[in-house]
């Protein structure tokens, strides 16, 4: 087989020492080939040697995505750059955009990891699977590309945009797995019933993730088009798709703990929680060269099994996505942070910092719409000037994400005003 089975019925005992031994390696690379990271370590007195093994993870300090910013763009890479052969990245909260450094062990571990969770989906070698997330700096595309192609899957790179052209390759090729957004998925399975294309189609597995879902969604895709469909996990800051994936049994999404060693911790306290309960996810990546991260705090809320499958894999499992601890969206896969429509509102003139971003999912596609307290002097001018500013302001929003927006103007204290927190989103999608 092309990759070490073995680490996914491996037995706890063992594992737990191929990751303390894989911890104690990364944490002193880290110090001393990431000043950042030293500086973070020194500043509360632990030293490499302090870290013996797994069960000293929580004397560690957290990462966030404040310090991708802080050392952006290639600052918290821990090799020189002529080691790093690709580059990804994803948006943060300020515009600046999250870059992630792969070197080229770092792509074949990320392709292999895909692979196993493919595998888990039960997808194999004589698949002829389409690649319809992004491709480009988001890693969805690329991540689901190596790990088809690594499997020795027949891989289309399909990419999104032409549903269309997706379906009738779909049916052409006979294709059997599909990778992309389970919202996407949705809406191609509409298309195909309209379109009286169900029994035209071959597939039988998909690989959905990007964004959350719920159980009741994976239902209706998978009766609508007959398929298994799974859910897979993962972030750019740790890699991409395939940090975890569930297998036929669906109770959980299996980690690939031999490469990112999870934890839940309080969002609030910091304080590690105990299996089962429900925290914030975080994770520190044991063999990852370009960008090692120790105790990245995802923001995802889940919690951690460490019982046996019933599938035999022993690695543990996550449960399906409650949220996250901050204020991010994800809008047809794009990340979005409130503050990035903020800044991009406040380029326009006239405009206020008064918004309410709405979120709904219309015909299986997420809509996105931005009201917005404008002077009164534009209700007071002829409709063009209203026209014109509305125009202004979604060509800043698509400028700062990439994403277009429907705009409605207001006029002067339309939108409710808030006691505590302003509450800037309205997400109608009932997602979690
Ligand atoms: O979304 C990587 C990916 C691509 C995962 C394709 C799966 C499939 P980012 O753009 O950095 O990376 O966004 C990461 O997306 O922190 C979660 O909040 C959310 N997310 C990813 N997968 C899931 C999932 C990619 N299966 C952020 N369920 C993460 C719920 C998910 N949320």
């Amino acid at each position: 087989m092309i990759w070490n089975e073995k680490m996914e019925t491996i037995s706890r005992e063992e594992l737990t020492a191929l990751q303390s031994e894989r911890l104690v390696a990364m944490v002193k690379r880290v110090y001393e080939n990431v000043p950042a990271y030293r500086a973070k370590m020194d500043a509360i007195g632990l030293k490499p040697e302090d870290i013996k093994g797994v069960e000293d993870l929580p004397k560690l300090p957290f990462t966030t995505k404040a310090d991708l910013r802080d050392n952006y763009p290639f600052g918290l890479f821990a090799v020189p750059q002529e080691e790093i052969v690709r580059v990804h990245a994803s948006s943060g909260t300020t515009g600046k955009p999250t870059v992630v450094g792969y070197t080229e062990n770092d792509i074949k571990m990320w392709s292999e990891c895909v692979a196993r969770c493919m595998t888990m989906a039960g997808i194999t070698k004589k698949d002829i699977v389409q690649v319809a997330y992004g491709y480009g700096l988001f890693t969805g595309g690329l991540g689901a590309h190596y790990g088809a192609e690594y499997m020795g899957a027949t891989t289309v790179p399909m990419g999104t945009g032409n549903t269309q052209k997706l379906i009738t390759l779909m049916k052409d090729f006979g294709a059997t797995a599909i990778a992309c957004t389970p919202s996407y998925l949705l809406h191609i399975a509409e298309v195909l019933k309209e379109g009286g294309d169900l029994d035209k189609i071959k597939l039988r597995a998909a690989v959905c993730g990007a964004e959350p879902w719920t159980e009741e969604m994976r239902h209706q895709i998978e009766a609508t088009l007959g398929i298994d469909a799974h859910d897979i996990y993962g972030l750019s800051e740790v890699m991409g798709p395939g940090v975890a994936c569930d297998c036929s049994y669906h109770k959980g999404l299996h980690v690939c703990e031999d490469h990112f060693i999870p934890e839940i911790i309080s969002p609030t306290t910091l304080e590690p929680l105990p299996e089962g309960e429900t925290g914030e996810l975080v994770f520190t990546t044991i063999t990852k060269e370009g960008l090692p991260l120790i105790r990245y705090r995802t923001r995802d809320l889940t919690s951690i099994t460490y019982d046996k499958c019933e599938c035999g894999r022993t690695t543990c499992r996550i449960s399906r996505f409650k949220g996250r601890s901050d204020d991010m969206l994800i809008i047809r896969g794009v990340n979005v942070f409130p503050s990035q429509v903020e800044e991009a509102l406040l380029q326009v003139d006239g405009v206020s910092p008064h918004y309410l971003i709405v979120v709904d999912r219309v015909n299986n596609l997420d809509t996105m719409e931005i009201m917005v307290e404008v002077d009164e002097k534009f209700f007071s001018d002829e409709i063009k000037g209203l026209e014109a500013l509305s125009k202004k302001i979604a060509k800043a929003v698509q400028q700062m994400i990439g994403l277009n927006a429907k705009i409605k103007l207001v006029e002067p204290r339309t939108i409710e005003r808030s006691m505590g927190k302003a509450v800037r989103v309205r997400d109608n999608r009932k997602l979690v």
